[in-house]
């Protein structure tokens, strides 16, 4: 993996203020190339993360049909199916969220996203401003309250999901044609983002599309503009979206995971 200098390194990790920042202190002197490329673009992707019969595994997991679920996607996967509780804590995972976050990164919430013939969609521009809590406390900065699937959730503030990443394993193969996801590179650094800041950076830096096959990774800030069109000839177009944070949150505050 690159490297670059300790000097840089170091910067990097002291200028705290950066959206991506790990908030640590700068006894982290090396940064990977692809933190960096994470801190400057907000998404990186990480090729064949995982092996076909694992794939396999995965896919004959997340599988089981969930009544209380809507068609396009499950949530709390994590809670619902040990595999993916172990996917979030193997190493490949865990190390990655780590060298992109800090040391203290851990899996917060786990959702599953699938496109069928039954279910497809498209997604305007948007971040993904809202997090899983264990119970509603108000608490500045947080705000507004909902609850899905039975779990309290919450817009929470740039400080928060900056110090976030989705890691979203393709089990699928995903060009365009199967809705793969569109993102304005270097948008996290904005914070959170107004209809009308959207639509004017979406202009000013156009998009990339993120291509995967399947067993890729692709590692997104929340904050990153992303969108995603219709599969053009749905059969399955699974993502697992695992979400870290390096953060904990303001008490009383908890994550629901
Ligand atoms: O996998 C996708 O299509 C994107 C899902 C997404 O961005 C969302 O639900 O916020």
């Amino acid at each position: 993996m690159g490297t670059r200098n300790a000097e840089q390194g170091a910067e990097g990790e002291a200028a705290s203020s950066g959206p991506c920042s790990s908030g640590s202190t700068a006894h982290v002197l090396l940064m990977s190339e692809r933190r960096l490329d994470f801190e400057r673009e907000g998404w990186v992707s990480v090729p064949s993360l995982i092996a076909t019969e694992e794939l396999q595994e995965l896919r004959v997991a997340v599988g089981a049909p969930v009544p209380s679920q809507g068609r396009g996607g499950i949530r709390s996967l994590m809670k619902r199916f040990p595999a993916v509780r172990s996917l979030a804590v193997d190493s490949r995972f865990r190390d990655l969220a780590s060298e992109l976050l800090g040391a203290t990164a851990r899996p917060v919430k786990a959702t599953l996203f699938d496109k069928t013939p039954g279910a497809n969609w498209k997604l305007p521009f948007h971040q993904d401003t809202v997090i899983a809590v264990r119970r509603k406390v108000d608490v500045s900065g947080f705000g507004p309250w909902s609850i899905k699937d039975g779990i309290q959730h919450v817009r929470a503030p740039a400080s928060v999901l900056s110090r976030m990443v989705a890691l979203r394993l393709h089990l699928d193969d995903t060009p365009i044609a199967n809705g793969a996801l569109r993102v304005v590179p270097g948008s996290h650094r904005r914070g959170r983002l107004s209809a009308s800041e959207t639509r004017t950076l979406r202009q000013e830096i156009g998009e990339v599309t993120c291509s995967a096959r399947a067993g890729d990774v692709l590692a997104m800030s929340p904050l990153l503009l992303h969108a995603s069109s219709a599969s053009e000839r749905p059969t399955h177009r699974r993502v697992i979206h695992i979400e870290y944070s390096a953060a904990e949150l303001p008490a009383p505050l908890e994550w629901a995971a």
